[in-house]
């Protein structure tokens, strides 16, 4: 038999979205690796990527859909499945409306196929559903405020930027291909400095690393907003033309003085004025937010502030600026059938991600009778493990769809196996970064008898006769979906098949200076804001501390080599947990000994490790660990930041012991 080189992309919530290729032989991947072809992502992929392939062959991938039965597992049929999912929520609606059904996802898989959960639940007529984010919605929330929208310029111009803030963003970690722009820009000349409480590999490339406290980035943005009004260093022009609030913005940050800001933030004078000045005066000067500070309780204000910088310096619609935070590019462009189903949902009940246990302890009318979990693992994602799994536990009938059986898996009552991404045909993009949508091919068929999301949602919506369901084929679906890029820029599905495409002449965000906001400026001082109780300039809110008791902040980050949770499933050993020397022999701790972290929410056990890059008062362990190993979010708090209902993962407070074995 021949071998065959397929292109498929990768699948993964992240930012890079890589295109790869898959080497087929007999209908079984031989291996698979990076396209070569790919603009942005050049053949480099990471080893969660490559870890697709080894998920796809792994010998505890769930392939037949598994009923709960006493305290055990039975492998049943599909019909089977399908027939008694389609009983209980026909049953469901009929007695306690259809509210009474609630889904949980999350990014699990990007791909637009499995995207018709939405819709599915759409037309079966309007379930409670999920609001609010773990993940990015602070700081989006803030930049709408601000821009109108979450734009960026394209990566490949950052190597354009004389001067580049990293901000809480570990690319080292979670974004490699950034990691080469930021080299090529700095074989340029680019100053590059990267501030995060933590030193991070990404840190140890920069020219500079700055250890901002956790959660004072605003203070620090004001601080540096001060010096650079203080100084003249504003672009007077971008401002009267494009920046409403200017005014009131000054006023507001004349008391952040380098002597207050340099004590909220831990930073000395002199290295704020620096900052502040080389921010100011080596245009064009790039901010690149990541995601870590704004999971805190004030993670939208801190946003805010930073975003001012851009506004005040004029570093915004300029090429090789911009305070680039996600690039929201492709999904104004994707529409089709999923959009077309939103007029089809009458009840709008929703409850907040973050809050997912709450919601439940407390719904009446009616309660939560049908739960469906699905690209996602709550179970471990989700703050406060203990209080969300003890409430979903009571739920009468839960239903999850995964390739493995992650613990939130475990407390269902009907797991359905899913695809993998070799096994579908469907057009992949993140709104995170990259300026490319890429189209992956199927590799290989599913195994026998396994069954895709796509056709699954299909199956049920004929066995339950849901009216003007659109029984089309994934084809026609992903055609349909991409509509409004055919219409715009005429870009067709064909052309997509062909690899990765892109948005023309959209390279520099905000390059026509007509934001989205309702003056159409960008706007400093926000009415929407003051709308939403909020205050209407970008403002520092203080950051919260720990308590006599809990006086340690817990940050839980993301692993290089792990997806959140997905590739710790196969691995027993307990997490480690990361502080500098001044807290290891505070606490009378030994590297390399058990101990116990505790918070007012859970405990887990981990080892200790002495790694000094770690900021004064904090611990840091990896997020994602499954149950059997200790999951950090039986630690955290389910806490709301101030704007999106995003998770405030980081503002969590422990004590450590050791455990003395
Ligand atoms: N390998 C890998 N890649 C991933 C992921 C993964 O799990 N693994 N997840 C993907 C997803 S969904 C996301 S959302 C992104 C997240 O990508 P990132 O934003 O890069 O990652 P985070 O771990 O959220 O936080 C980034 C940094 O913020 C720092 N930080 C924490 N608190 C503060 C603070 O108060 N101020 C400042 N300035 N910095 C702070 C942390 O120390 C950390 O180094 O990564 C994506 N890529
Ligand atoms: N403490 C702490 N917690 C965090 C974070 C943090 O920084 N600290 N980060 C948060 C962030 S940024 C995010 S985005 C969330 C992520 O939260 P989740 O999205 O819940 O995290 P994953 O572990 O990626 O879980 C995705 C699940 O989808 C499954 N899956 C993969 N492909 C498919 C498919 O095709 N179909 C279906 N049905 N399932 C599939 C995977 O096997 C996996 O079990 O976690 C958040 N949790
Ligand atoms: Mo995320």
């Amino acid at each position: 038999m021949e071998e065959k080189q397929i292109r498929f992309a990768c699948s993964l919530d992240c930012f890079d979205g890589c295109s790869m290729m898959a080497t087929v032989r007999d209908g079984k991947v031989l291996k698979i690796e990076g396209d070569k072809e790919h603009p942005l992502t050049r053949g480099s992929i990471c080893e969660k990527g490559r870890k697709h392939l080894e998920r796809m062959y792994h010998p505890e991938r769930i392939l037949k859909p598994k009923k709960r039965y006493k305290d055990t597992w039975i492998d049943i049929s599909w019909e089977d499945a399908l027939d008694e999912i389609a009983g209980k929520l026909l049953d469901t609606k009929e007695k306690y409306g259809a509210s009474a059904v609630m889904y949980f996802n999350d990014s699990g898989y990007s791909g637009l196929s499995k995207s018709v959960d939405e819709m599915f639940f759409n037309y079966y007529g309007g379930v409670t559903i999920p609001r609010g984010s773990l993940c990015w919605a602070a700081g989006i929330k803030a930049q709408k405020y601000d821009f109108g929208n979450a734009r960026s310029n394209y990566p490949e111009d950052y190597v354009n930027a004389k001067h580049i803030i990293i901000w809480g963003r570990n690319p080292y970690s979670t974004n490699m291909h950034l990691i080469s722009l930021l080299l090529k820009a700095r074989q340029k000349g680019a100053n590059i400095c990267v501030i995060d409480p933590i030193r991070t590999k990404t840190a140890d490339f920069a020219h500079e690393h700055i250890a901002v406290k956790p959660a004072t980035d605003g203070a620090l943005a004001l601080g540096m907003a001060h010096i650079i009004i203080n100084e003249g260093l504003i672009d007077q022009e971008f401002i009267n033309d494009y920046v409403l609030g200017f005014e009131e913005f000054k006023a507001y940050v004349r008391s952040f003085t380098p002597e207050k800001t340099a004590e909220i933030t831990g930073i000395s004078l002199d290295v704020i004025r620096k900052l502040a000045i080389s921010y100011a005066t080596t245009k064009p000067s790039c901010i690149i937010l990541g995601y870590g500070m704004q999971r805190y309780v004030n993670g939208g204000n801190n946003i805010r502030c930073i975003d001012a910088l851009g506004a005040i310096t004029g570093n915004i619609g300029i090429s090789g600026g911009g305070v680039n935070y996600a690039n929201k590019l492709f999904s104004s462009y994707i529409g089709g059938e999923v959009e077309k189903s939103a007029s089809y949902s009458k009840a709008t009940r929703s409850f907040s991600k973050v809050k997912m246990g709450e919601f439940l302890e407390s719904v009446k009318e009616p309660p939560i009778k049908c739960l469906f979990v699905m690209k996602a693992n709550p179970i471990v994602q989700a703050p406060d493990i203990n209080r969300t799994m003890e409430a979903f536990r009571k739920v009468e009938y839960k239903v999850v769809i995964d390739m493995f059986m992650t613990d939130t898996a475990q407390l269902a009552d009907l797991v359905l196996p899913c695809t993998s991404v070799l096994e579908e045909e469907d057009i992949i993009f993140s709104s995170m970064f990259t300026n490319y949508c890429n189209y992956s091919h199927r590799v290989v068929e599913p195994p026998e008898g396994l069954i895709g999301e796509y056709d699954l949602y299909r199956r049920l919506a004929r066995k339950m006769n849901l009216q003007d369901y659109p029984d089309i084929d994934q084809e026609e679906f992903l055609c349909r979906a991409i509509n409004p890029l055919k219409e715009s820029f005429g870009i067709t599905l064909e052309d997509m098949k062909k690899g990765s495409s892109t948005i023309p002449n959209q390279q520099i965000a905000w390059r026509d200076r007509r934001f989205e906001t309702p003056s159409g400026k960008f706007e400093l001082y926000s009415t929407t804001a003051l709308q939403d109780g909020l205050s209407p300039l970008p403002s520092y809110i203080e950051a919260t501390s720990g308590e006599r008791e809990f006086p340690l902040r817990l940050i839980t980050p993301h692993l290089k080599d792990s997806l959140h949770s997905q590739h710790f499933a196969f691995i027993d050993n307990i997490p480690t947990v990361y502080m500098n020397r001044n807290t290891l022999n505070a606490y009378n701790l030994v590297e390399g000994e058990k101990a116990v972290v505790e918070s007012k929410q859970g405990s887990i056990k981990v080892i200790v490790k002495t790694n000094n890059g770690v900021g004064e008062q904090i611990l840091m362990i990896y997020q994602g660990w499954w149950h059997k190993s200790g999951s950090v979010n039986f630690l955290t708090e389910a806490l709301h930041s101030d704007m999106g209902e995003q998770a405030a993962y980081y503002d969590c407070f422990c004590r450590i012991k050791a455990i003395g074995e």
